[in-house]
């Protein structure tokens, strides 16, 4: 899978992700990702990227010159699954998202900033609109990463089989149940007996029930 991430500040992604799983994913070929500095399209001399609102207001809007040369540039290259516009007025991400962003060859992140970008491009150039949660960023960069490390994490090879994404929290939208690590006692601090039973039949049984009871008492939306 490609993603191309479309930001004013490339230098942001240097960290999130380039560590762990999400690096290896890269390095075994799985996933690329590769950015785009908005600037290197504007074709203004001082490499103008946002403009004052029509109708006034406080805040700038991002032109929409650098945005379309730099989708016609990436477009005349490869088709694009989905044409994605980060913002916090876009449709909440969640895990049914997430996968099915996973099943696309070739995706484009833009990262939005300022006050938004001119709304025309909203309705002709995305496919989608994505924000992360009800709270504001300074821009899309987070979110373009949290969305690539969901989405990469994902992608077949990715994870070993005992990490495997089929038992993430939100997979079959249920939290996970709670997990323990030796030692069995720690501070009198003990383990559930049925873990330590050596009953798989039973652990598995305890594990649903904790995970319904979990998903009860802290996301009661999950369960319809
Ligand atoms: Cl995608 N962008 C910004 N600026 N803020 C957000 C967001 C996105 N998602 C949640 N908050």
């Amino acid at each position: 899978m490609r993603i191309d991430i479309i930001t004013l500040f490339p230098e942001m992604f240097e960290g999130p992700l380039n560590y762990s799983i999400i690096k290896r994913a890269q390095a075994k070929g799985l996933a690329e990702i590769h950015l785009h500095n908005l600037r290197d399209f504007s074709d203004n001399k001082h490499r103008k990227v946002d403009d004052y609102a029509f109708g006034g207001g406080a805040g700038m809007v991002m032109m929409m010159q650098p945005i379309v040369s730099c989708l016609e540039a990436l477009k005349k290259e490869r088709v694009y699954d989905e044409i994605i516009f980060l913002t916090p007025d876009g449709e909440l991400f969640d895990q049914p998202i997430a996968n099915k962003l996973s099943m696309a060859s070739n995706i484009i992140l833009m990262c939005g900033h300022y006050k938004g970008i001119d709304e025309r491009l909203r309705e002709h150039y995305f496919t989608r609109e994505i924000s992360i949660g009800n709270y504001v960023l300074t821009g899309g960069e987070l979110a373009a990463a949290v969305i690539s490390d969901a989405v990469i994490r994902l992608l077949p090879g990715v994870l070993s089989d005992e990490t495997s994404a089929l038992s993430d929290s939100f997979q079959d939208n249920l939290l996970s149940p709670p997990v323990y690590t030796r030692p069995a006692e720690f501070n009198g601090w003990t383990v559930p007996d049925v873990l330590i039973s050596g009953n798989e039949k039973e652990i598995r049984k305890w594990q649903h029930e904790k995970a319904l009871e979990r998903t009860r008492t802290r996301r009661p939306g999950l369960i319809d």
